[in-house]
């Protein structure tokens, strides 16, 4: 079998004539010398050709070539090249040329050649970061006990009120894609205890916000046996932390790539309540809020708070009021709930609390928010047999990686994005 080299292993090649397989990522012909710019999955090098005819951007090309310093070339090094084979033709120049450094064609252009544009050190670093966060997540889960729970997508009601759902024909009968797996993994934590799923949800958003996409990956975890919300929060801190040491070691030059800093961990997260954080944009920003929820001005401003005062990129807001949540939530008597929200430099990247698991509290929220009963029969019955008190939360991955990263629409903290006008590539 072939010998090959990856690019990320030629400073130990050095002198050495190695194979490496790639992209032609550029070419350049300065007459009697030709460079061919190799891309792989670990990198770029610059390979050196005679008179060879090189092929077009985005082919897939074999180089066979002896690698040498070279301080002018990019990473000090190149390939002497001495073959060339062609193993995929590319058909046509690509739609847009991968830059090397930032892209000067505007988003949407991007988009809508997102097959091509994935290719560019940069948006493959985001994905990068976002793959490295999903294992992490799993891993720093399984370690305290949970089990992985696929549920399924096609639902017969929505769990989240207010969100918008998409509607399937489903053999006749009316479908939804579901908006979140809450009903499924409350019923699992009556298998389980403790449970997590990380599983695309469907939202039909119409608003073009850079936070909301229709489709996205919601990391989703729930746990029983809690004494209260207290020890939701208490879990997410830690397993957030774990996931950003664990990403900020591991990608380190995805981070340098995209100008992204690790954040500041060592601050506990802070807590206020939605009361005290209205309060506080209002006293100390001279910022009004009104709506049930904090608008995004005043999550920035909470953001601020948290950063400055208490030196947290992270801040919950707790004790939602029962109207701004849904029928699940576990309600308090003065009108609130073990309902919270967690920021992340600013913006909301989750939403969780405890849970009601008192069957007759259940049904008189559902009739309290004018839901029908009938429709969550299946959930409904399984509060009859015993479900521990329990919370949990979602966190999703599109906005945590774009806060992480610096990354302003989180169109680009997903591959293939859906939105209220785009269904390609
Ligand atoms: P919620 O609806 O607040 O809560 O969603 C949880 C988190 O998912 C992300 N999110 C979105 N990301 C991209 N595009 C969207 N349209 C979008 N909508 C939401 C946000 C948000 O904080 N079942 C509850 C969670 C729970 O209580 O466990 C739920 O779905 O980061």
């Amino acid at each position: 079998p072939l010998q090959r080299h990856l690019i990320s292993d030629l400073p130990e090649a050095l002198g050495q004539t190695v194979t490496l397989q790639g992209w032609v990522y550029s070419r350049r012909d300065l007459g009697g010398i030709r460079f061919l710019l190799l891309r792989d999955r670990s990198g770029v090098v610059q390979c050196v050709f005679g008179k060879t005819e090189l092929p077009l951007a985005e082919s897939c090309v074999r180089v066979t070539g002896r690698v040498a310093e070279s301080p002018k070339a990019p990473g000090g090094l190149e390939v002497h090249a001495e073959a060339l084979e062609l193993i995929t033709n590319a058909a046509e120049p690509p739609p847009i040329e991968i830059p090397k450094e930032a892209w000067h064609v505007n988003p949407d252009t991007l988009l809508e050649y997102r097959h091509v544009s994935l290719r560019s050190p940069k948006a493959r670093a985001a994905l990068k970061v976002q793959a490295e966060l999903v294992r992490a997540f799993r891993e720093v889960l399984s370690a305290e006990g949970f089990t992985e729970i696929f549920t399924p997508k096609l639902v017969a009601a929505g769990a989240e009120g207010g969100a918008a759902l998409f509607e399937v024909d489903y053999y006749g009968k009316r479908a939804y894609l579901a908006q979140s797996p809450q009903l499924y993994k409350q019923i699992m934590v009556g298998v389980f205890e403790r449970v997590f799923e990380v599983a695309p949800v469907y939202r039909a958003e119409l608003s073009h916000t850079s936070r909301h996409l229709s489709e996205y990956l919601s990391l989703d975890v729930e746990l029983g046996f809690i004494d209260s919300d207290e020890d939701v929060m208490a879990l997410e801190e830690r397993l957030l932390k774990a996931m950003m040491r664990d990403v900020a070691e591991r990608c380190a030059p995805e981070f340098a790539l995209l100008g992204a800093a690790a954040p500041d961990l060592s601050a506990p997260f802070p807590r206020l309540t939605l009361l005290e954080a209205r309060a506080l944009v209002r006293e100390r920003y001279g910022h009004q809020t009104g709506g049930k929820d904090l608008d995004p001005e005043a999550e920035r401003l909470v953001g601020r708070w948290a950063k400055e005062e208490r030196g947290s990129d992270f801040v919950f807001v707790t004790n939602y009021p029962q109207a701004a949540r849904p029928f699940y939530t576990y309600p308090t008597d003065d009108g609130l709930t073990r309902g919270f929200d967690l920021l992340f430099r600013g913006v909301e990247i989750t939403s969780g609390g405890q849970r009601v698991h008192e069957y007759g509290t259940l049904i008189a929220q559902l009739r309290a928010r004018n839901l029908d009963p009938e429709a969550f029969r299946g959930y409904l019955e399984v509060f009859k047999y015993g479900m521990p008190p329990h919370g949990g939360f979602a966190i999703g991955a599109e906005r945590l990686t774009a806060l992480l990263l610096g990354i302003a629409n989180v169109r680009f903290a997903r591959a293939f994005p859906r939105d209220g006008s785009r269904l390609h590539p």
